[in-house]
């Protein structure tokens, strides 16, 4: 069995960036499915921390484009603090979210700690939609179409400059996988900041083989891999559990397929599961499945090869 970095559980229970409430069930739903056990099954080393605690979700409406910023704000701060701990301390951290917008805490104290180390940082961010959004653009101001534009030093000082400098990443860091929603001003963004986007289009054309040689193509000895998983990636008739649902999206057995490569390629060293929404859920099946996924990620084949 192949040996992996010891793994931390950090429950980020809050959909204070979402537009449906239930994601900040995520968390438990991941647990009850198993995520600990199939993971220790694995022969992984594995910790849950629990779940960090934030302010509560108000529900009001967009203040100059941002729905709960100060709120969005202090979860990721918290976030970003836990991540940067445990990978500070050798351990690979597994973010239960929690919607989309903690990718921002998440990756930005992994770009930190990158930068600490001097390694090479790539983002795979599996997901329907681009989240790149802006203030002036986003069509709901919801934060969790925002993460990537972030990131990469869009947005506002709170969020761009979480881990101290800014930008956390650059655009040139990032491959998108499985994309079919995108706004129409974000693809604006996304084209003039040159995002590289495998959308379902590329995967439908090159398979995703192809489409995942690509995505990993180039990754140095040193670099690390962080993989932002947003469950609404997969088709909403096997993941129903989502608040943002999009059909035409990743089927099971190209699923199965990511996570196999990105397990191959070895540099897996951060992991977020988002926008899993237990309410909106088929008696666990999506928490069941991305549970499954992750014990791909980790090394388990479902064909000869272990
Ligand atoms: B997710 C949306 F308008 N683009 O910004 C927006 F379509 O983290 C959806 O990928 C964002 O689930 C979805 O509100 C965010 C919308
Ligand atoms: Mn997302
Ligand atoms: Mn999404
Ligand atoms: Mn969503």
């Amino acid at each position: 069995m192949a040996s992996h970095i010891p793994v931390s559980l950090i429950g980020v229970p809050t959909d204070i960036g979402a537009g449906h409430r239930g994601a900040r069930l995520g968390p438990e739903a991941l647990r009850i499915a198993g995520l600990p056990e199939a993971l220790a099954a694995r022969g992984v080393d594995v910790r849950d921390l629990g779940n960090l605690d934030g302010p509560r979700n108000p529900w009001t409406a967009p203040v100059a484009g941002y729905r709960h910023l100060d709120e969005v704000v202090e979860w990721n701060r918290a976030l970003m603090e836990a991540s940067l701990a445990e990978l500070r301390a050798g351990r690979l951290p597994i973010m239960l979210g929690g919607d989309h917008c903690l990718g921002i805490g998440s990756i930005t104290a992994v770009a930190r700690w990158c930068r600490e180390q001097g390694k090479d940082l790539r983002v795979l961010w599996l997901d329907a939609h681009s989240d790149f959004n802006t203030s002036e653009v986003t069509p709901s101001g919801n934060v969790h179409g925002m993460p990537v534009a972030c990131l990469c030093g869009l947005g506002p000082d709170a969020l761009t400059r979480l881990g101290g400098d800014a930008p956390a990443l650059l655009p040139s860091q990032v491959r998108q996988i499985g994309i079919r929603s995108v706004d129409p001003e974000e693809k604006r963004l996304i084209k003039h900041h040159r995002v590289d986007v495998y959308d379902m289009r590329y995967i439908d054309e090159a398979g995703m083989k192809r489409t995942m040689e690509a995505a990993l193509a180039d990754l140095g000895p040193d670099t690390h891999l962080h993989v932002s998983f947003d469950v609404d990636f997969l088709d909403p008739s096997i993941a129903p559990g989502v608040g943002t649902t999009v059909p035409g999206g990743v089927n099971y057995r190209e699923a199965q397929l990511v996570m196999e490569m990105i397990a191959d390629s070895g540099r897996m060293g951060s992991l977020d599961i988002v926008e899993l929404n237990p309410l909106l859920d088929t008696h666990n099946a999506t928490a069941e499945l991305a549970v499954d996924l992750v014990e791909s990620l980790f090394g388990k084949s479902t064909l000869m090869r272990d």
